[in-house]
């Protein structure tokens, strides 16, 4: 089996960024993005995805985070364009459902070339530690554009932020990882009648 795989440097005056991923990886994660929690979810997206992903940031977080994790967003997205190809063999569609004690998430996307999120969730504080909930969004809205993928974000139960965090990007793994895996019966088509993704 070839190996999916990708790097992408992105550099601006407030970010310099490198991704690498592995599609078909193991798991493996390595952060160093000034962003602890960032770091601690990018983390459930390679573990749970089965992604060996490497993010490094450079980014200006003497103002504040937003720049540093949006433009991961937006990167990471790049890598897993660029990684993807042409798309041919993979299952296309994922989705997961998945739970943390009280929280529950659902994720459903589509490798289908075109941007699009549906984000739905309401945390119930504004900070995690030292970091801005809402920057969730962007971080999602940045991957989302640049990786062309339509994907749909429901928190349907929780109480603890953490906790709500955590499902979102579980299940975010999970089912980008379905979407991505080859289909074994159709390895050399691509999944659309339109014949392109
Ligand atoms: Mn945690």
């Amino acid at each position: 089996m070839t190996t999916r795989s990708a790097s992408v440097a992105r550099n601006t005056l407030e970010t310099q960024i490198e991704v690498s991923i592995n599609l078909d990886g193991s798991g493996q994660f390595n952060a160093e993005t000034g962003v602890p929690f960032l770091d601690h979810m990018m983390d459930q997206i390679a573990r749970h995805g089965l992604f060996d992903l490497s993010v490094k940031a450079n980014g200006d977080l003497h103002i504040d985070a937003h720049h540093t994790v949006e433009d991961v967003g937006i990167t990471i997205g790049q890598a897993l364009k660029k990684a993807l190809g042409d798309k041919k063999g993979v299952v296309r569609y994922g989705h997961a459902y998945v739970p943390l004690d009280e929280a529950l998430s659902r994720v459903v996307l589509d490798l289908s070339g075109r941007p699009g999120l549906e984000f739905d969730v309401t945390f119930t504080r504004d900070k995690i530690g030292e970091f801005d909930v809402d920057l969730f969004y962007e971080f999602f809205q940045g991957l989302v554009n640049h990786a062309g993928i339509t994907l749909h974000i429901d928190n349907l139960k929780g109480r603890n932020a953490h906790h709500i965090a955590e499902t979102i990007f579980k299940a975010f793994g999970r089912a980008l990882r379905m979407a991505v895996s080859l289909d074994q019966r159709a390895l050399e088509q691509l999944p659309s009648t339109k014949g392109a993704l």
